[in-house]
Parts: C-alpha cells; sequence; structure tokens
C-alpha cells in the first residue's frame, strides 16, 4: 500500500481529516492548521496550480537561496539566463551552459521550468538589432526559436515566446528591430514557428502594465489574443508580470484576469513583486489568480529582496537573511482558497443520462487538464446513476505506471496501479443524479491513457 496522501484546500477541513487520519493510522503528508507550516508550492499544488520563482544561476551555490528555492517553490524561470543575450551572443553560436545549470537543479529538485524569454527588444545583442533585411531577420529569429526551443525540448511547461511588444499607454506594439522590420505579423510568426519547434509547451505572451483592464496596452494585448485565437494562430497562455506599486494590484485585475481567461488561454503571474510588500497587496494579487479556474500559477521575480531587481523596494517574500516576512503568510492563506485550476479539458465532456433511482451505476469523466515531462494534472467528475449515497468510494487502475502525487477533494490511495479514492467530509453526499468533481497531480512515463475501469462503491461505472 503506498503512503496516504491527502491535500485540502480548507483548513477547517483539513482539520477534521487529520484528526481522522490519525484516530486510522495512516500517514498524512498535510500539516495541521495550528502548523500551518506547507510551503508555497504545496499549497499552490493542492489546487493544481504551481508557485513559482526567478532562479540566477551563480546564486544556486548560495545555501541559504537554494534551501529556500528548494523548499517553497516548484516552478524556476531564469531571470536572465536564457535571454537572446546569453543563449546567442553571436550569430549561430549558441550557450545554453547557464541555462542548462538551472534546468539541472530543477530536474534534481522536481521542479518545472519556464522559458524566458525568445524574442524580446531588450537583452538583444547588437547583431540582431542591426538587421535591416527582413529575411535576413526573419530566419534569424526563427532559427533564435526553434534553436532554442529544440535544446529544452521536454523540459520546459511554458515559453514566454514574446516579451514586452507593446508600448507603453498604447494599443500598439512599440518600436524594435522586429517590429520596425518585419512590422506587425512578427509576433504571430514567432508563435507559428515556437509550436513548430516543440509543440508540447505552453507558448505564452508575457508583459507588464496589462493588469489593469482599462488601460490602453491592456486592451491592445486583449485584442492581439483575441484575434490569434479567432485565426488559429497557436497561443496557450498570457503573462501578467504584475511588478505592483506599493497600492499592489489594480481593482480590476480580477476581471482583467477572468476576461483573458475567457478568450480561451491559461493565465500566469510571471513576475510578480509588489514594493514594500504590503500584505494586503500580495494577498489581493494571490486572491485574483486563485479565483479564476484558468489561471495557472504564480511566479515572484526573486526569493529574497536582496536577489530583487529593485531591491530598494524590499518587494519580495522573504528579507534578506532569507527569513519570511509577512506578506509570506499572507500569501499562504490566500493561496488556500479559490477555486482548482482547470484549462478546460482535452476531452469533451459526455452528456449524463437521466437517472432513475435504482437503474445504480455512475458516469465518470475523466480530464487530463495539463501535461508536462513526468508529470500531468486530472479533473474527475463523477455522477451518481444509483440510489443516494452518503460516502462514495471511487476505483480505477491506470494503465501505464502513473502514480498520483497530490490530490484535493478527495482522499486518495494507490497500491500498484490500483487508485482508491474516497469521498471527504463535505462531499460525500450524493443523490441520484448528483455529480461531484476533484482533481489530482500524477507522475507519467511519457504514455498517459485516461482509465477506462471506474466503479463507484463497487459498481462499474461508464466512462465520460
Ligand atoms: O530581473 C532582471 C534583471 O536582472 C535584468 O538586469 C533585467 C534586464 O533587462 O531584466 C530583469 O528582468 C526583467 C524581465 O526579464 C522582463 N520583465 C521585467 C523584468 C525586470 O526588469
Amino acid at each position: 500500500m503506498r503512503p496516504l496522501i491527502r491535500l485540502q484546500r480548507a483548513w477547517a477541513l483539513v482539520s477534521v481529516l487529520s484528526a481522522a487520519a490519525t484516530v486510522a493510522g495512516a500517514a498524512v503528508l498535510v500539516p495541521g492548521p495550528a502548523q500551518a507550516a506547507s510551503t508555497l508550492g504545496a499549497q499552490a499544488a493542492a489546487s493544481g496550480r504551481y508557485f513559482g520563482t526567478a532562479v540566477a544561476a551563480g546564486k544556486l551555490g548560495n545555501s541559504t537561496y537554494s534551501t529556500i528555492l528548494d523548499r517553497e517553490f516548484n516552478m524556476i524561470t531564469p531571470e536572465n539566463e536564457m535571454k537572446w543575450d546569453t543563449t546567442e551572443p553571436s550569430r549561430g553560436s549558441f550557450n545554453f551552459g547557464p541555462a542548462d545549470q538551472i534546468v539541472s537543479h530543477a530536474v534534481a529538485h522536481g521542479q518545472r521550468m519556464r522559458g524566458h524569454t525568445l524574442v524580446w527588444h531588450s537583452q538583444l545583442p547588437g547583431w540582431v538589432s542591426s538587421i535591416g533585411d527582413a529575411n535576413t531577420l526573419r530566419s534569424v529569429m526563427d532559427n533564435h526559436i526553434t534553436s532554442e526551443m529544440t535544446h529544452f525540448k521536454g523540459k520546459i511547461y511554458a515559453w514566454d515566446v514574446v516579451n514586452e511588444a507593446f508600448a507603453d499607454g498604447s494599443t500598439q506594439h512599440r518600436s524594435s528591430v522586429f517590429q520596425n522590420v518585419l512590422g506587425n505579423g512578427f509576433i504571430e510568426e514567432a508563435f507559428r514557428t515556437a509550436r513548430a519547434a516543440d509543440s508540447s509547451a505552453k507558448l505564452c505572451y508575457n508583459d507588464y502594465n496589462i493588469e489593469n483592464w482599462s488601460d490602453a496596452k491592456t486592451q491592445g494585448v486583449y485584442a492581439m489574443v483575441k484575434d490569434f485565437k479567432s485565426r488559429g494562430v497557436p497561443i496557450d497562455c498570457v503573462g501578467f508580470q504584475s511588478h505592483f506599486g506599493s497600492g499592489g494590484p489594480p481593482s480590476s485585475f480580477p476581471t482583467t484576469l477572468s476576461n483573458f481567461a475567457a478568450l480561451g488561454v491559461d493565465v500566469q503571474l510571471t513576475e510578480l513583486d509588489i514594493a514594500q510588500a504590503p500584505t494586503t497587496g500580495y494577498s489581493n494579487t494571490v486572491k485574483a489568480c486563485v479565483n479564476v479556474s484558468r489561471c495557472a500559477g504564480i511566479t515572484v521575480w526573486g526569493i529574497r529582496d536582496s536577489d530583487s531587481w529593485r531591491s530598494g523596494d524590499n518587494p519580495l517574500l522573504f528579507d534578506g537573511n532569507g527569513n519570511k516576512k509577512s506578506a509570506y503568510d499572507a500569501v499562504l492563506s490566500a493561496l488556500g482558497g479559490g477555486v482548482p485550476y482547470g484549462d478546460g479539458g482535452s476531452t469533451t465532456p459526455t452528456p449524463t443520462p437521466t437517472p432513475t433511482p435504482g437503474d445504480g451505476g455512475c458516469s465518470v469523466t475523466y480530464t487530463v487538464s495539463s501535461q508536462w515531462s513526468g508529470g500531468f494534472g486530472a479533473n474527475v467528475n463523477v455522477t451518481n446513476l444509483g440510489d443516494p449515497v452518503s460516502s462514495w468510494t471511487l476505483t480505477w487502475s491506470f494503465g501505464a505506471g502513473q502514480q498520483v502525487t497530490q490530490a484535493w477533494n478527495v482522499a486518495v490511495t494507490q497500491s500498484g496501479a490500483d487508485v482508491t479514492a474516497k469521498s471527504v467530509s463535505y462531499n460525500g453526499s450524493l443523490g441520484t443524479g448528483g455529480s461531484t468533481s476533484f482533481g489530482f497531480n500524477g507522475s507519467q512515463n511519457g504514455s498517459n491513457p485516461v482509465p477506462a475501469n471506474f466503479t463507484l462503491n463497487g459498481t462499474a461505472c461508464s466512462a465520460g
């Protein structure tokens, strides 16, 4: 029997469950509320999200830094090491060494990676900015994207394909060598090239000052994403950098995130920091994400205040000595709320038949909501087609060595391929035709078939 893995989003429920599990003598990986001792990464994972940080390769040898990194964060963005001036300092000559160091660290510590960034007007070597011929620049840009994405293929969860292409205070693109030589189409070209290079990485557009819904820049980016989606240009996510002043996010930030998500893209907070790290500002920012199901996760732009690009503002969650600040507690607590992450799923739900009490059985929709190298997230919706029940046990077997690693709204045990998922205190009661959902993260080895052999309280279900 594998150890019991339980993760709950509500502390009160955790308390009840922990007490129950203690009575049963089971191993419980969830801290009690008195400790509130989860980490940022674990707390985000409880709703299917990640919590990341920017990392500098040169700091990995600092033990205070790497101890916090590996304890708290399950997503890493290289702060500078994947940028063009480092990766292709002269034409066709690539240097992935510093970024490889970070990727190796992430692999060794089970962290995922965001790739930052492929096409950006800044930190761009002079040999690129001086190209004046469109054919040359197009081939240089495409080759850069393809070479870098191919090098890191299978190791990157999401790429910032294009960074900061819009002008401040405007709905239009900013001036850059890409814009000036290739015209408006360069962003589309970059995304199409990126999809061809690595079809499994999520492709993001990333920018700052697009958090306030009524800002012209926000509207410009929104119109671009809407246009891309309507024409089938491959874009999967929008990164909101979220570099805020001491007032925190604009009050319309939740609206902005849901409006973008409604276009059919994930939203991510990619470079969060807030001047003076106010608890309310941090809490409001995290809540804006976790209240939107398509908000996949949050990355802060550095670990300690001393690591920040704006260190004079003390904008991060740990002080210069690596101590947690009050903003840390605010973030941890806000991560416990909201709705589970879900990207709409990769399968079409099957309509549920109208049940009659006594018919028996159940219907299950199992959706792989996201997948990355070695891992995946899934949502399961179960409908009771039999008599009303006050608690339920759903079982299935994995077909390719998958293993549940973290689950929410359910208590999961796994023995070999066989998974047993039991209702928790607040979702056990299912009337005839009643449905409930739960989610989990798991590991997989490349093949991740959807299981088909579900049973509910011992009766076979039909898979949706
Ligand atoms: O934090 C990065 C800093 O170390 C670099 O000197 C700077 C160079 O432009 O880039 C910083 O990161 C930026 C990120 O790549 C894009 N969005 C704004 C970030 C802060 O400037």
